[in-house]
């Protein structure tokens, strides 16, 4: 097991009282089987979190990361969906809405495959999990044989990537589609105003906002937006969560959760060697998918990757940091990496001279700084950024943002996001992802580093 609280490389005295401090978020949202983005706001399983908590929990107890996933795709519905969450049968109802009496995974979800025995919401989040379970191969390869780890979770993560590849792929191009805002991750992202203009918001007295209970209002999406998040969940749980109901008011292509996708297909082709499997389907796959991105969401004009309104047919103008992501994407054509790095350093994004990059355009006319995704700046996204820069050899500024991500995550309590400006806490604190992601990046050093941790990169 690597552990790294009782082994820590050498390192800065600074250095290891951050890491004691996310070690010490992540124990405390630690339930008995899976991690809690936060004790307050988000008190149950949450998929893409799961995969990033995991990742740093490698660090701290590879038993516990394979744990974590283990849960999370124990829960998984056999038409291959890994829900978005996992309700904790333990947590009163009232703590988080939609709550599973909102759902109603087990009875509404019935013939679309969901588990009678675990309640869980009926959509999906982006696609990290593969990726995560490699990576949490890697840090202790031994360990993860003798579990079976890999062998177990094979087929589980297959057939995930086989639904968002089939029956999401419901612009018939090749990509996997998102059919509700909270789906890509990016709830309130300033892409979703145009499709979300169709829909009709539930009605105000019909539900109970629990995240105002916890979350400042000014930080949080507005009413308008949660009535129509409401609407657009309830109408796919009546509608038996069927994919292929052809009814979908929103459903959009976006690029972050599809470069998520063929990294994680990627990943899937090693598993696949690794427990003596077939690899070269999730190669070809990987390498489909990369075209489809390219050919359907690229835009040369923007130097960036766009969303795409699968409803109106068209791709959306808002430039969000989800068009960057792709930057992880192994293979790219130089001239889309090129526009990329010049894009991501311009500004709109002004990675390098702000201390995270902010999850939508600086510019933009819907820029908010303190609104959740409409301008703040996550950790998990920025992690995903310098994973991509270091993939492309970009060094220099995978370091920069490594200090300033760091840096930031102490200063503000291991915050949900933050301003991008400022780099001062916004939403909750004691987050998951930040700590677990905290815990993963003082692993890697990079190039540069002299004692690299153990297993911390493949
Ligand atoms: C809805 C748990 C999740 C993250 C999302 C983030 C937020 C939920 C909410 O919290 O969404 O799924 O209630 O706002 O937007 O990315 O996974 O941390």
């Amino acid at each position: 097991m690597t552990t790294l609280l009782t082994t820590p490389v050498p390192t800065a005295s600074g250095d290891l009282t951050l890491r004691h401090g996310a070690a010490r978020v992540l124990l405390s949202n630690w339930t008995g089987s899976s991690t809690v983005p936060s004790h307050g706001l988000y008190p149950h399983q949450w998929s893409w979190d799961s995969a990033f908590i995991a990742i740093g929990l490698r660090h701290l107890s590879v038993r516990r990361a394979q744990r974590e996933l283990e849960a999370l795709t124990g829960a998984q519905w056999a038409d291959g969906r890994i829900p978005h969450i996992v309700f904790n049968p333990a947590t009163p109802l009232d703590a988080y809405f939609p709550s599973p009496d909102f759902w109603r995974s087990s009875c509404d979800g019935a013939r679309a495959g969901a588990p009678a025995g675990t309640e869980t919401s009926g959509i999906v989040q982006p696609p990290v999990h593969a990726l995560a379970a490699w990576l949490v191969h890697r840090a202790d390869p031994a360990e993860s044989r003798r579990r079976r780890f890999l062998t177990r979770l094979y087929g589980r993560l297959a057939s995930w990537h086989d639904y968002l590849t089939c029956p999401r792929d419901l612009g018939g191009g090749g990509l996997a589609a998102v059919v509700h805002p909270w789906e890509p991750g990016m709830d309130n992202s300033p892409c979703w105003d145009g499709p979300l203009r169709r829909v009709t918001p539930a009605a105000p007295g019909t539900y109970r906002r629990a995240d105002l209970d916890h979350g400042q209002a000014s930080e949080r999406p507005t009413d308008l937006d949660y009535g129509r998040y409401v609407r657009l969940a309830a109408d796919y749980r009546d509608g038996g969560y069927n994919d292929m109901s052809g009814r979908h008011a929103f459903a959009v292509e976006d690029p972050c959760v599809n470069a998520l996708l063929i990294v994680s297909e990627h990943a899937l082709a090693r598993i696949a060697e690794e427990t003596g499997q077939d690899p070269a389907p999730h190669r070809e796959r990987a390498a489909r998918l990369t075209s489809a991105l390219i050919h359907r969401l690229w835009s040369p004009a923007e130097g960036m990757f766009l969303c795409r309104d699968l409803v109106a047919d068209e791709p959306i103008l808002e430039r969000s940091i989800a068009g960057l992501v792709p930057l992880i994407v192994p293979g790219l054509p130089q001239h889309i990496v090129d526009a990329l790095l010049q894009t991501a350093a311009g500004p709109r994004f002004r990675l390098g001279n702000v201390p995270m990059a902010p999850s939508y355009d600086l510019t933009g006319h819907a820029f908010d700084a303190s609104r959740y995704w409409r301008g703040p700046a996550w950790f998990n996204i920025n992690w995903l950024l310098h994973r991509g820069l270091r993939s492309y050899g970009q060094h220099a500024a995978a370091g920069q943002l490594r200090t300033a991500m760091l840096t930031a995550a102490g200063a503000s309590g291991f915050a949900e996001y933050v301003d991008p400006f400022t780099a001062q806490a916004r939403g909750t604190q004691n987050f998951g992802w930040t700590a677990a992601l905290t815990l993963d990046l003082l692993a890697d050093a990079g190039p540069a580093a002299t004692s690299p941790a153990p297993g911390a990169r493949t």
